[in-house]
Parts: structure tokens; C-alpha cells; sequence
């Protein structure tokens, strides 16, 4: 009788772990459900502006787009997260191929996000910053690592007086796709008395070099919240997220590492955006 009494504990014991583990992989790793963006009907939304900054770091006005989410009232601060644009895009991708806003908006009607202003810039910190002729040239892609001082000299401080949001590290975030990624990592580590949280969707080369990327392993352990590595598994850049994994897992450094079906296209970061928005300031 006692050992049919402690088979049964060990057996729902066992029960108990396997459903736990299950529940927190598919918290990781669960695709979007159905209609997740798709605009409905009746919910509250949110809206988009479209700012006009002035950029001491380029000398000129530059573009940006900001989602601002459902139920907005000026008498409540919100936090903020940057996202960021790949090698051939510009302020406007992320709109034009995720729909961000409906995404959040269907997160936001389910309680699974918190309200959140999403700014989505123009990473290519130059005069003539449209994505033509080529998007490879070494000046197109220099405007990338300049836009870092675009971001926290220019952008961040023309947000945050006009809107009314949280200035700690702890309220901002900082996420992009490819090179939007890779500036993400090379900013946000660089700068993690700016931003406590950071995502990398299927970052490219530009993301620097482990060694140089996380110098301060203690540092970075202790005071990040979130840090996110993607990418498509028949993605041809997966290398950078390998090697950023490697490195991390090595010097222990808790984060996110995120494996997709898919390649280097807005399913995986549809997915990783409807996923990424969900632990953010939580
Ligand atoms: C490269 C390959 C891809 C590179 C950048 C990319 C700077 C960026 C791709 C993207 O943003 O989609 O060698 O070097």
C-alpha cells in the first residue's frame, strides 16, 4: 500500500514538471495564433503619429513614426520601446509589412501587454536617408552605426518631451530586425544605463563581434531584464546569433535564444514581435 501511495506521488510529481516545462517552451515558443494581425472591429485602437525631430547629429529634420497605444491619456506616463529597421527599409517598414499597430492593439484588448509608445525611426542617420541605389554602400551602412548618436542624442530627448513617457532605463526598450538588430545589440549593450530591455530579430554583421559586443559580462548579467536573440533557422545570417549565443551561454549570461522555422522575412518577425512586446516591461 505505502509503495502504491509514493508511486503515485513520484508519478504526479512527474506529471506536474512535464505540463510546467511544457507551459513555459510554449510560452517561448509560441507561434501567432490566428488572426493576430487582423484588424477587429470594436476594440479600442491606437494611433500613429508621425514626428518631425531636429537631428544636431545629421543637421537635418528627420522622420520618425510613433504607435501610440489604445485608451492614450496625456495625465499617465507610458514606456517606450525603439524598433528598428532593416538594410533596405526606413521609417516606414515596420508599418508597411507587420501592421505593429494592430498587432499590439489585439495584445493590448487581451491584457497581454502593457500600454507602451512604440517609435520606429529612421536608422540610417545620413542626409539623403532613403533606402535607394545600394543599400550596401559603405556610407549607407556607416549611417547605421551613426544613427546611435542620433537615437540618444536627438530622437530620445525630442520623445520624451513631447510625449509623456518614463525616462529610467527600466521604461525603455530597444528591438530591431537585421541590421535594426544588430544596431540594437551594439547600442543597447553599449548603453545599458539607457535601456534594460533589448531584441535582436535575426540580427546581421553589423552586430560587433562578441568579445567587443559584451566586454562587461558582470554588468550585463546583473541589470538586464530581457535580451532576445532571434532568427529564421534557413536564415543565412544565423552565424551572428550563433556566435552572440555562444558567448553568452559561456559567460552565463541569462537571455532569450529563439529559433524560428522560417528564413530572413517579416513572418519570423511578425512572430518575433508578437511575442517580444508580450514580456516587455513586466
Ligand atoms: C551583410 C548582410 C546582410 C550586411 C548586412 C545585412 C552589413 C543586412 C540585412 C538586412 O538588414 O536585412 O553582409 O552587412
Amino acid at each position: 500500500m505505502k509503495n502504491k501511495i509514493r508511486l503515485f506521488i513520484v508519478y504526479n510529481l512527474l506529471l506536474k514538471f512535464l505540463l510546467i516545462s511544457l507551459i513555459n517552451a510554449q510560452n517561448i515558443f509560441s507561434f501567432t495564433p490566428q488572426g493576430f494581425d487582423s484588424t477587429r472591429t470594436n476594440i479600442p485602437c491606437g494611433k500613429i503619429d508621425t514626428i518631425y525631430y531636429k537631428s544636431k547629429t545629421v543637421g537635418t529634420t528627420r522622420r520618425a513614426i510613433v504607435y501610440i497605444p489604445p485608451e492614450f491619456s496625456n495625465n499617465k506616463k507610458y514606456p517606450v520601446l525603439y524598433l528598428l529597421h532593416g538594410i533596405g527599409g526606413d521609417e516606414f517598414e515596420w508599418l508597411n509589412n507587420a501592421k505593429p499597430n494592430v498587432i499590439l492593439d489585439n495584445l493590448y484588448v487581451e491584457n497581454k501587454i502593457k500600454p507602451m509608445l512604440v517609435v520606429m525611426p529612421n536608422g540610417r542617420a545620413m542626409k539623403d536617408d532613403r533606402a535607394v541605389g545600394n543599400i550596401f554602400d559603405s556610407v549607407k551602412v556607416q549611417a547605421f552605426t551613426t544613427f546611435e548618436k542620433d537615437l540618444l542624442n536627438d530622437l530620445i530627448p525630442f520623445i520624451e518631451k513631447n510625449y509623456p513617457v518614463y525616462t529610467d532605463r527600466e521604461h525603455r526598450a530597444i528591438a530591431g530586425l537585421s541590421m535594426g538588430g544588430g544596431q540594437a545589440l551594439n547600442f543597447g549593450l553599449r548603453n545599458i544605463d539607457k535601456f534594460a530591455w533589448i531584441g535582436a530579430f535575426s540580427p546581421a554583421p553589423n552586430t560587433k563581434k562578441p568579445e567587443e559586443l559584451i566586454p562587461n559580462t558582470e554588468e550585463v548579467r546583473k541589470k538586464l531584464k530581457l535580451l532576445w536573440i532571434s532568427c529564421g533557422e534557413d536564415d543565412n545570417l544565423i552565424f551572428v546569433s550563433q556566435r552572440t549565443h555562444d558567448y553568452l551561454l559561456k559567460n552565463d549570461i541569462p537571455h532569450v535564444y529563439y529559433m524560428q522555422p522560417g528564413g530572413h522575412d517579416f513572418n519570423v518577425w511578425k512572430n518575433d514581435l508578437y511575442n517580444f512586446v508580450q514580456k516587455l516591461f513586466k
